[in-house]
């Protein structure tokens, strides 16, 4: 399906040894102790192979997840209110991109290719973000996932930064200050509507209406049924648990937007006396069907990545040449 010539091509022989050394109780017990005492985990460093593969499967679908991410906003690049908001909003859907370039290139680290990644977006068999699947139907969506979704991303991420794999830290880290100026730049849109005319905040208020559950989802399934969050947070993977993060993220944004005299779509918020955040369980059944394939952008979205893949095959081509040429020994 996808032909770009990356020159990941050699088979990855690391991956094919650690399989070999991964029911080593000795080795095992080393690498969980490094965990403990804080070390970061590098790439020629010994790692059990579920490590590696779940590693591989979290880095992936977040990279997915960046370049998605820049669709729904994109297409609003040329209808931004404003000369400020369309220049801010190009360079923020260029850094979405750019993430997702650091983030394949901290999942490459862990052996597996590019293209094989790319190939597994395009097919559906690797995940994405739930919340990139919902359409931006107006400028006050777009205010609302520069505000909200990032501000969403940024909990998880800041966490996440502290974790064990060192390129993956290192990528977040940078990610991070990125996303806080798109944080600062959606929030100054979204304040700008909330405080408008009674339209502009009626259209902040239906933005926020569609997009509440989607950012419930983003954290992934109640801790209860999470699969993976119980190895990962033992290898330091993820630092914290999925619904800590959902709490995390009430506890910082829920203030701010009832503060506006805006609503959320869910009568049973409410902060309890432990400090806990409370709310209506999220239609579980639906985030499983959008992450799966069935929500109401999937196939849009995986069209348009399939075009851009086909489309730039030419510059991949071009790129590779060039390189091969430079490599060529003078005569
Ligand atoms: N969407 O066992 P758990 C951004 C899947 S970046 C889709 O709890 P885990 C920047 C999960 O894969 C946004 N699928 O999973 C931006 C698993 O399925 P599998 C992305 C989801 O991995 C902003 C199954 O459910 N951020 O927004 C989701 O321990 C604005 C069971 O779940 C990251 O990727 C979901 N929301 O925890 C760009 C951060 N949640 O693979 C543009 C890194 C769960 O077994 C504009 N990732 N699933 O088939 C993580 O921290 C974790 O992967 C979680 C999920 C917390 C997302």
């Amino acid at each position: 399906m996808y032909g770009g010539g990356y020159i990941f091509d050699e088979p990855n022989r690391r991956q094919q040894h650690d399989e070999q050394l991964h029911d080593d109780p000795e080795k095992l017990q080393q690498f969980e102790a490094r965990i403990t005492a804080g070390a970061k985990i590098e790439p020629g460093d010994w790692m059990p192979t579920e490590y590696r593969r779940q590693l591989t499967r979290l880095i992936e679908q977040h990279a997915h997840s960046e370049i998605m991410g820049a669709l729904p906003e994109g297409t609003w690049i040329t209808r931004a209110p404003g000369f400020k908001r369309k220049l801010a909003l190009i360079a923020k859907v260029q850094d979405e991109v750019g993430h997702g370039q650091l983030l394949y290139n901290a999942a490459e680290t862990l052996g597996k290719r590019r293209e094989a990644m790319i190939n597994d977006l395009l097919s559906g068999k690797s995940k994405y973000s739930n919340v990139f699947n919902y359409p931006a139907e107006t400028w006050a969506d777009v205010t609302v996932i520069g505000f909200l979704i990032d501000a969403a991303a940024i909990v998880n991420q800041v966490a996440n930064a502290k974790g064990s794999y060192g390129p993956y830290c290192r990528a977040l880290e940078r990610i991070c200050y990125e996303e806080s100026f798109h944080l600062k730049q959606g929030h100054d849109a979204f304040i700008e509507l909330a405080t408008g005319t009674a339209m502009q905040r009626d259209m902040v208020q239906q933005a926020l209406n569609r997009w509440w559950q989607p950012i419930m989802h983003f954290f992934g399934p109640p801790d209860k049924n999470s699969v993976h969050s119980e190895k990962l947070m033992q290898w330091k993977v993820k630092m914290a648990s999925n619904d800590e993060m959902r709490n995390q993220f009430l506890d910082a944004y829920v203030p701010k937007i009832w503060e506006l005299g805006l609503t959320l779509p869910d009568e049973q918020l409410r902060k309890d006396e432990a400090g806990r955040w409370q709310y209506a369980d999220p239609d579980w059944d639906l985030f499983f069907k959008v992450i799966n394939g069935g929500g109401p952008c999937n196939a849009e979205r995986v069209k348009v990545r399939k075009w851009a893949e086909e489309s730039g095959r030419w510059v991949r081509t071009a790129l590779m040449h060039s390189t091969h040429a430079r490599a060529l020994p003078v005569a």
